[in-house]
């Protein structure tokens, strides 16, 4: 299997993030891609690949101009303020006050975003940009034959819709991927959302599409993070009705609860029938990260890998979250290499 990287996330630098009431060290961090891309190096997993330029007009697929405008011209006026910091969003337009956009650069802030956890930073923008194009270089992989490949993404993606960041994420390089496939000639793409958390994001970009079937498992929201999103009875609506499947779980899942949700999800996916699968891969789901409460075990994840392949779909595997770094590689290989001897 083929992986796509580019050593451009590292500008994405996060100092602090607003966790628990506290500023705290930010847990998304340059170190997380860089452990990850050393062990499939060291795994031997397959050839690693720069990502090709993206091209605006797939951006432009899966988000608003406005809110690319703002992302992309964020950090001048930012700084044109002399502000030399990271950015937080403070105040938003919940139900009951008005969604007109600001002039004020505060304002902007939170009218783009959905939490106040997401340092946007200097060097935020052009990391983004480039994540998603690696998430749409890995994409073409899959259109041009290969049945499998990685799309080494940082920062993760799956938590920004349309036109709002947060959950560490700006671009949602799974949607990308996927409008990318389509793009390319698949005629219906299936997501599978294995992150910890639920792919707010992504329900979100493809809810009333039925063209792209999204399922997610992840811990409930009621108990967990994004919290607004992400239960059983949102099902899709318009053309999608029928279209997303949401699989919330219990805090400390462990694999048996697990694979009953997973294979659950997977037979949804097969009678979908898509040409291709995305898999937003978080490895938050494991028993020792920091900010997530499932109980998997590394040697769990060569089973869901394997689980993945009996599919037999084209698939393309995309970095979301998991912030316990040092296992992070180990964990991110387990999978990959469950599939390919699945
Ligand atoms: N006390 C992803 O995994 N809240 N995003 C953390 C910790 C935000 C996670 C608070 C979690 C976002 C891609
Ligand atoms: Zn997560």
């Amino acid at each position: 299997m083929k992986t796509v990287y580019s050593p451009a996330h590292a500008g994405h630098l996060p100092r602090l993030e607003l966790s628990d009431g506290k500023l705290v060290p930010a847990v998304e961090i340059p170190a997380r891609a860089e452990i990850v891309l050393r062990a499939v190096a060291s795994a031997g997993l397959g050839d690693i690949l720069a990502p090709a330029a993206i091209d605006d007009a797939l951006l432009a697929r899966v988000h608003a101009p406005d809110y690319l405008e703002f992302l992309a011209g964020f950090w001048a006026e930012w700084s044109a303020m002399e502000r030399d910091w990271d950015a937080l969003p403070l105040a938003w337009a919940v139900p009951g006050l008005r969604r007109v956009r600001p002039r004020d650069i505060d304002g902007r802030l939170s009218y783009y975003s959905f939490d106040a956890g997401t340092p946007l930073t200097a060097g935020t923008w052009n990391a983004a940009r480039a994540g998603a194009s690696v998430a749409a270089t890995a994409a073409g992989l899959l259109a041009d034959g290969e049945a499998s490949a990685f799309a080494l993404c940082r920062p993760p993606g799956h938590h920004a819709a349309g036109d709002f960041y947060g959950g560490y994420c700006f671009l949602n390089n799974a949607a990308i991927a996927a409008e990318r496939l389509i793009e390319r000639g698949a005629g219906r793409v299936a997501i599978l959302d294995l992150d910890y958390h639920h792919g707010n994001g992504t329900q979100a970009i493809f809810y009333r599409r039925g063209d792209v079937f999204f399922s997610s498992l992840h811990a409930d929201p009621r108990d967990e993070y994004p919290f607004f999103l992400g239960h059983a009875d949102e099902t899709g609506e318009g053309n999608g009705v029928g279209t997303t499947a949401n699989y919330p779980l219990a805090l400390g899942t462990d694999l048996p609860a697990y694979l009953q949700a997973l294979d659950d999800a997977l037979a949804r996916i097969a009678a979908f029938g898509p040409d291709a699968l995305v898999v937003s891969l978080g490895m938050d789901t494991y028993e020792h990260d920091p900010i997530s409460k499932f109980k998997l075990k590394t040697a769990d994840y060569p089973t869901i890998g394997a689980r993945l392949a009996a599919l037999k779909r084209p698939t393309l595997f995309v970095m979301e979250g998991g912030y316990a770094v040092d296992a992070l590689g180990q964990n991110v290989v387990a999978v990959l290499s469950g599939f390919e001897n699945g």
